[in-house]
C-alpha cells in the first residue's frame, strides 16, 4: 500500500489492500472457536452505572488517579509496570458509582501480541468511555501511538457508527444506493470491497460521505465506538504555556495526580463523555430521594425509569409526574406518557393502578 501511489485511478485499488488486510486482523483477533489468539480481556465483573477504563504507557500515573478518585489503592512506583493486573475502582459522583478500571501500562505493538499488552486492549473494548492517560512531560507522539493500538483492535474513538445500512441477502444480487455524494471513496471500490469479502447478494444504503476504511468497518461488524479523553498528568512539571496550550485541545483534561489538581473537573468530564443521566424518584408526599439515582442513557423515556426501577411498574403504569429539566412546566410537575424522554437531574413519580 505505501508503494502504491494515491490517485483516483489507484483508488480501488488500495481500497482492496485495505480490505484484505481488515480481514486478517479480524481473524488473528476475534476469538476463534478453538481458543488460542484470542484477545480475551481481564476478568474483571463489570459494577456500578458505567465503566471507564484507564489506558497510557507504563508510569504515567494511571494507578495514582485510581487511588485519587475511589476508595481502592492501586499500587504505584516510579519504575514501569508497577500494575500488572486489572485493578478496578469506584468514582461516586453525585450519587452515581462508575467504575474505573486501572490497568497495566502498554508498549507499542501492544495489539499484536499475546500476552498482557492484548489483554489490556482487549479490556479497553468493554468500557463505557476510554480515558487515555499521557505523561504531559513526554513528547507528543505516544498520544498517536497509543491511538494506533486501539484502532488495530477495533476500537473507534469519539466516532459515530457510520450511518450505513447493510443487509445479507440470499439472491438478488447487490443493490447499492447513497443518499450523499460520495466524495472520499467511491462506488467502485464499494463494489470490490464486497465482492473480495464475497457478499454478492446484499444491499447497502449509504447515508453518509464515508470514507473507504468506514465501509470496511461497517462489513465487519464488530467495531466498538467508544468516547474517549486524552488526559495529560504531571502537569505540574511542566511549565504554564504548555499546560494552557494543552488544555485547549479536544477532548482533553489536564491534571495533576500528585498536587491533587483539576481532578474534580476530570470527573465532571468524564461524567459528560458518559452521555448519562441522573433521575432522582419520589414517593407521593416525599422528598425525592438525591442520594440514589437511577442512571440512564441519554435519550432514554419514562418507559425505561419504570424498568430502571422494577418491572412490575410498567406492567400497572397510569401516568408520571415529573419535576425539572424536561418538563414544560418546571417547577411545576408535568403529567407525562411511557414515551415521554427524561432529563438529567430530572425528579419523577410514576402513578399505577
Ligand atoms: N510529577 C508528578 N508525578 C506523578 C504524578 N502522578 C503520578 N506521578 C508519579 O509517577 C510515577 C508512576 O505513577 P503510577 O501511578 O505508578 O503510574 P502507572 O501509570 O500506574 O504505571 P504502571 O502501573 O507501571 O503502568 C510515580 O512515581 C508517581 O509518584 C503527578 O501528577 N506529577
Ligand atoms: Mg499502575
Amino acid at each position: 500500500m505505501a508503494r502504491t501511489q494515491k490517485n483516483k485511478a489507484t483508488e480501488y485499488h488500495l481500497g482492496l489492500l485495505k480490505a484484505k488486510l481488515a480481514r486478517y486482523r479480524a481473524q488473528l483477533l476475534e476469538p476463534d472457536k478453538k481458543g488460542g489468539g484470542a484477545g480475551t480481556g481481564f476478568d474483571v465483573q463489570k459494577s456500578g452505572d458505567a465503566r471507564v477504563a484507564l489506558i497510557g504507557f507504563p508510569s504515567v500515573g494511571k494507578s495514582t488517579l485510581l487511588s485519587k478518585t475511589t476508595h481502592t489503592q492501586s499500587e504505584t512506583a516510579a519504575y514501569e509496570f508497577t500494575t500488572l493486573t486489572a485493578i478496578p475502582g469506584v468514582i461516586e459522583y453525585q450519587g452515581a458509582r462508575i467504575q474505573l478500571l486501572d490497568l497495566p501500562g502498554i508498549v507499542e505493538g501492544a495489539s499484536q501480541g499475546r500476552g498482557r499488552g492484548r489483554q489490556v486492549v482487549s479490556t479497553a473494548k468493554t468500557a463505557d468511555v476510554i480515558l487515555i492517560m499521557l505523561d504531559a512531560t513526554k513528547s507528543e507522539e505516544q498520544r498517536r501511538l497509543l491511538e494506533i493500538e486501539l484502532d488495530a483492535v477495533g476500537i473507534r474513538l469519539n466516532k459515530q457508527k457510520p450511518d450505513v445500512v447493510f443487509k445479507r441477502k440470499t439472491t438478488g444480487g447487490i443493490t447499492l444506493n447513497t443518499t450523499v455524494k460520495l466524495t472520499k471513496t467511491d462506488e467502485k471500490t464499494i463494489r470490490t470491497i464486497l465482492a473480495s469479502y464475497k457478499l454478492h447478494n446484499c444491499e447497502v444504503m449509504i447515508r453518509e460521505d464515508i470514507t473507504t476504511d468506514e465501509f470496511i468497518d461497517v462489513l465487519i461488524g464488530t467495531r466498538k465506538y467508544i468516547p474517549c479523553l486524552y488526559v495529560y498528568n504531571k502537569v505540574d512539571s511542566i511549565s504554564l504555556e504548555q499546560m494552557n496550550k494543552l488544555a485547549r485541545e479536544e477532548n482533553t483534561v489536564v491534571i495533576s495526580c500528585e498536587l491533587g489538581l483539576n481532578l474534580d473537573y476530570l470527573i465532571e468530564r468524564i461524567w459528560e463523555k458518559l452521555g448519562m443521566v441522573r433521575i432522582y424518584t419520589k414517593k407521593r408526599g416525599a422528598h425525592p430521594d438525591l442520594a440514589d439515582p437511577v442512571c440512564m442513557r441519554k435519550g432514554a423515556t419514562i418507559e425505561d425509569v419504570c424498568n430502571g426501577i422494577h418491572r412490575s411498574l410498567l406492567a400497572n403504569f397510569r401516568y408520571g409526574l415529573v419535576w425539572g429539566k424536561s418538563s414544560k412546566f418546571s417547577p411545576h410537575a408535568q403529567k407525562v406518557g411511557l414515551t415521554h424522554l427524561v432529563a438529567d437531574e430530572d425528579v419523577v413519580s410514576i402513578f399505577t393502578k
